[in-house]
C-alpha cells in the first residue's frame, strides 16, 4: 500500500523527513511495530533481528545494557538492522543541559554516528534538543528526537502541565519528530493526540496483546486500541522477545497495529 494512502493527514502534515521514512517502512512491511530489543548481548539482539526483522520497522535499543559493549561489535547490529530495512532508535532518554547532551551523543557508544532517532526528556528545557541536533550536525547526519510527553510506568511524574510544556518545546523545534505517549491508557492518548494535532508522531510503549500488569510498575494496553486512539507506532519489548515464538508474535503485533491504522 502507498504510504500516503495509509497515513492520510499524517503523511501530509508531519514535516520531519524521518517521520516519512518511518511511514514508508511501515507501509512496506504493513506493521507499526518498533522492537524494543532489551537484551544484554549482541548475539541475542542479532538473533532477534534475524527472527523478527521482517515484521518490525525500527530497532529500539538501550546500548548501555549491552554487556562488554564495543563499537566494533555494535556495527554488526547496525549492519544487520539496515539489511532488514529497520530504522535505528536509541532510547537514551537524555535529560541534561544542551552541551552535555551533545557530548553524550558521542563517547563510548557514539550514538550520533548510527542512531536515526533518540528519546529525550524535556525536564531540562529546550536546549537539550539543540544539543542532540548539534551532535548529529557534527557528523553530518540527520536525526530526529522523540520527547517523552507521557510515560507508561505507574506513578510517573509527567502530569498534564508537564505534558503541555513538553508539547510547547516540541512545536518549537524542527528536530522533534514526535512524542512518546502512554500506550496503556486510551484516554491519555486521545487527549495527547488532540493537543498534538497531525504535525507530529506519537509512539507508544506499554502495549501488549495479552493486557496484564507488567513487572516493576509497567502498565499495558492493547496495541490496536492505542493505534485507534492516535498512536503511530507501537513499541513492543517483552511481548515479542519473551514470546515462545518471537516471529509469530511479531507477525501478530504487526497485523494488529496495521489493521488498526487502516480502520482509523
Ligand atoms: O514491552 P516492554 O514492557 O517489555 O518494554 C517497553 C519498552 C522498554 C522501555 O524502556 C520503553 O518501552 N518505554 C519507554 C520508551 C521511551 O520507549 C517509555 C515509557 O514510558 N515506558 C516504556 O516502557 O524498552
Amino acid at each position: 500500500m502507498k504510504p500516503e494512502d495509509a497515513w492520510g493527514a499524517r503523511w501530509v502534515n508531519c514535516a520531519h523527513p524521518l517521520s516519512h521514512e518511518f511511514m514508508r517502512v511501515a507501509s512496506s512491511k504493513e506493521s507499526l511495530v518498533v522492537l524494543a530489543a532489551d537484551l544484554p548481548t549482541i548475539d541475542g539482539i542479532l538473533q532477534l533481528i534475524e527472527d523478527v526483522g521482517d515484521y518490525v520497522c525500527a530497532l529500539k535499543t538501550h546500548v548501555d545494557m549491552v554487556e562488554g559493549f564495543s563499537i566494533e561489535d555494535w556495527s554488526r547490529v547496525v549492519e544487520s538492522a539496515r539489511s532488514k530495512d529497520l530504522m535505528l532508535f536509541e532510547d537514551r532518554k537524555f535529560a541534561d543541559i544542551g552541551r552535555v547532551a551533545q557530548t553524550q551523543m558521542g563517547g563510548l557508544y557514539d550514538i550520533r554516528s548510527w542512531a536515526d532517532l533518540v528519546t529525550s526528556h524535556s525536564v531540562s528545557g529546550p536546549d537539550v534538543v539543540d544539543g542532540i541536533a548539534a551532535a548529529w550536525d557534527d557528523v553530518e547526519r540527520v536525526g530526529g528526537v522523540l520527547l517523552l510527553a507521557q510515560m507508561s510506568s505507574s506513578g510517573n511524574l509527567l502530569g498534564e502541565a508537564y505534558t503541555d510544556s513538553t508539547l510547547v518545546i516540541g512545536k518549537g523545534s524542527p528536530h522533534v519528530l514526535g512524542y512518546i505517549g502512554n500506550g496503556s491508557s486510551v484516554s491519555e492518548l486521545v487527549a495527547l493526540r488532540s493537543k498534538v494535532g497531525e504535525g507530529k508522531m506519537i509512539w507508544t510503549p506499554g502495549v501488549n496483546l495479552d493486557v496484564k500488569e507488567g513487572v516493576l510498575g509497567q502498565r499495558y494496553g492493547h496495541p490496536a486500541e492505542a493505534v485507534r486512539a492516535g498512536s503511530d507506532a507501537i513499541i513492543v519489548g517483552s511481548g515479542i522477545h519473551r514470546a515462545e515464538d518471537a516471529r509469530t508474535a511479531a507477525r501478530e503485533y504487526a497485523s494488529s497495529s496495521w489493521g488498526a491504522l487502516l480502520e482509523r
